[in-house]
């Protein structure tokens, strides 16, 4: 029986989870997790978003940076700039380890998620984490005259770009991965994890089954803000929101999602917002969302599991 269905980017997702875990039976809880970003490197599949999730509730992510392994170490990494390869994603050695594996079992005819269920079982994750499909979707960002790939724009470009729009490639044809509609029919609430809603939210949303399935669920629909106080709690969520023409705000964020939403939870900061958005149709919760510690991230999850 499904409880809960998450809808999941990268660390600020992780983080919350991480305090979901704690309230909701592990075993209840369905993490849809987004592969826009995913990219190949060295021959290796890498799905960031969804290491970054299997890590911290594997308890072995590097809490400072939010994304790789703790204590990792680069030796792998080096040795690959000094034969003259690009270094610029940080893979640590460690977490080359789990790309390794998962580029074997997809070689081997596994599926995405079924290699990604097979690397929860290794690190000991309970929660299901399903990616949003185990089609190629990939989120490109368009930035003027220049069209990156995702990590080229996060990563090797550092955010630096204007954005001007983003497209996913591959969503018109992609299918939900098996379970995932499932989830979504059977779960007793959905939470919106507090997510970049253009980069990381849209692309699972870009998958039209999925969006179908959201909106036909008799489970209220409940997100989390990732803007406070008109800024990204990590990443570039409110200046992306504002090149394409959305208010970087909890509102905005509300506006965003729109009818698909019934109740949003925003930080005290944004109090001001709070009419505004319940004009939208939309419940409001105010708090404090930060997560600065495990006990913050249990703290919000119970109220975000609270909420009617
Ligand atoms: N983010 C960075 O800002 N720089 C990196 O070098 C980097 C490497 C990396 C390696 C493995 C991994 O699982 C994640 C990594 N990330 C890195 C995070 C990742 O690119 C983004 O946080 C997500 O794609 C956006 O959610």
């Amino acid at each position: 029986m499904v409880g809960v269905v998450a809808l999941a980017g990268g660390v600020g997702a992780a983080k919350f989870l991480r305090g979901l875990v704690e309230v909701v039976p592990p075993g209840k809880i369905v993490i849809v997790g987004n592969v826009g970003d995913d990219v190949e490197l060295y021959g290796l599949h890498i799905s960031p978003d969804l290491d970054i999730i299997m890590y911290t509730l594997a308890g072995i992510v590097d809490e400072v940076k939010g994304w790789g392994v703790a204590g990792d170490t680069f030796n792998c990494l080096e040795m690959l700039g000094r034969l003259g390869f690009e270094t610029w994603f940080k893979l640590g050695d460690r977490d080359l380890a789990i790309h390794v594996i998962r580029t074997k079992m997809l070689r081997e005819g596994y599926t995405l998620s079924q290699a990604t269920a097979q690397l929860c079982k290794m690190l000991g994750v309970k929660a299901k984490l399903i990616p949003m499909s185990d089609d190629d979707v990939r989120t490109k960002v368009q930035a003027g005259e220049l069209l990156l790939d995702f990590q080229e724009y996060f990563v090797k470009r550092g955010t630096m770009d204007k954005v001007t729009n983003v497209v996913f490639e591959g969503a018109e044809k992609a299918k939900p991965a098996p379970g995932v509609t499932e989830a979504i029919d059977e779960a007793e609430r959905i939470i919106i994890c507090p997510s970049n809603p253009i980069l990381s939210i849209a692309p699972i949303l870009s998958i039209s089954a999925i969006r179908k399935a959201l909106m036909a669920s008799k489970a209220p629909v409940l997100g989390v803000s990732p803007i406070v106080g008109g800024k990204a709690l990590k990443g570039p969520a409110d200046r992306v929101m504002a090149s394409m023409g959305f208010e970087p705000s909890a509102y905005g964020v509300a506006k965003f999602y729109g009818k698909l939403l019934k109740h949003i939870i925003i930080d005290e900061a944004d109090i001001a917002h709070k009419k505004r958005i319940e004009n939208l149709g939309i419940k409001v919760t105010v708090t404090n969302t930060l997560m600065k510690s495990i006990e913050d991230a249990v703290r919000l999850a119970k109220i975000v599991m609270e909420a009617e």
